[in-house]
């Protein structure tokens, strides 16, 4: 068998997220049009009988404006250490500049091999995903390989994991067969909530939110009842958290507890309450490094 933990490493918004889900063939990681959607770090499992690939899902790293952002680019930064292979992601149509080589000095820092993958080639032509080929050559040195895929329309998919497959050590299998991601259920429903809020919201506002799921418990009907928290940093946010006659939060709820339903192949009663907890992302960002330890308290 072969086996190996895989890293993720770009820009924000480039697509690593979306890579991960179309790889393993399943909505697992949230996605969204917006700059900084992943947190935290995250392992997806995918296991066949011949190997198990685990992608280390990481925040898009930049430079960072609040200590949350600070510790999103540590937890990107510290993934690339200790793995077998990183996937250094560009976005073809954004191209590699500045924000890019940044991206790429940490990873040729980490002296892990690399595969870089040129993704949205749905986006432009030919000719200059040949020149973004030379520019990634040029940049990375330990770059083993370099493809070009879309997340979208599932171009170069099949390939990449051929490729990452045949780049593994042997090793042992590491994580149970069934296993999808290393994070407990309340962290995958804080989550979901997180990306409805970041698909719903604009400008600062999804920025500006942190979700916990405070309780989940299976109540005797049948239905599993999820209580959360969405924390904003300012009073002005929480109002359109809520909406007009409290439309925005009954859009985001019924749009989490239908994906949640999905995942959990059961009822769900999604029961959310907003608060305001000021500045947080420079105080109690460490509040997010807690939902994914906090015990899932389903079993
Ligand atoms: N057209 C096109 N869009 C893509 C492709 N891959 C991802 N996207 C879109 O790009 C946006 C960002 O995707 P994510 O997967 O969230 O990007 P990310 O790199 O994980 O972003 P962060 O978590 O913020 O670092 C989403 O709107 C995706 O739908 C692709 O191959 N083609
Ligand atoms: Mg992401």
């Amino acid at each position: 068998m072969r086996s190996g933990f895989v890293a993720l490493a770009g820009k924000p918004n480039v697509g690593k997220s979306s890579i991960v889900n179309a790889v393993v063939g399943k909505k697992v990681l949230i996605v969204s049009d917006k700059p900084q959607t992943t947190r935290n770090r995250i392992n997806v499992i995918h296991t066949t009988s011949d190997y198990q690939v685990i992608f280390v899902d990481t925040p898009g790293i930049h430079k960072p404006l609040y200590r949350l952002g600070e510790y999103m680019v540590k937890a990107a930064v510290s993934a690339l250490k200790g793995v077998d292979l990183v996937l250094t992601v560009v976005d073809a149509k954004q191209g590699i500049r500045k924000p890019e080589e940044f991206v790429f000095d940490y990873v040729n820092q980490s002296n892990t091999k690399t595969i870089g993958v040129i993704n949205k080639i749905d986006l432009v032509d030919g000719e200059r995903i040949k020149s973004l080929e030379k520019k990634m050559e040029d940049g990375l040195k330990n770059c083993i390989s370099i493809i070009k895929t879309s997340a979208v329309t599932g171009e170069g998919i099949k390939e990449l994991l051929d490729l990452i497959v045949d780049n593994l050590p042997e090793g042992p299998q590491y994580y149970p067969e069934d296993m999808v991601t290393d994070r407990p259920l309340s962290f995958m429903a804080s989550e979901i909530v997180r990306e409805k809020i970041f698909h719903l919201t604009y400008e600062e506002v999804p920025h500006s939110v942190a979700v916990i799921v405070e309780e989940i418990k299976e109540r005797e009907n049948g239905v599993l009842y999820i209580r959360a928290n969405i924390y904003v940093d300012r009073k002005s946010q929480k109002g359109i958290i809520i909406g007009n006659k409290g439309n925005m939060i009954k859009k985001i709820g019924q749009n989490a507890r239908q994906e949640i339903e999905y995942l959990v192949g059961n009822k769900v009663f999604l029961d959310l309450h907003v608060k305001v907890k000021e500045k947080w992302r420079d105080k109690d960002f460490i509040i997010l490094n807690e939902i994914g330890m906090k015990d899932d308290l389903r079993g």
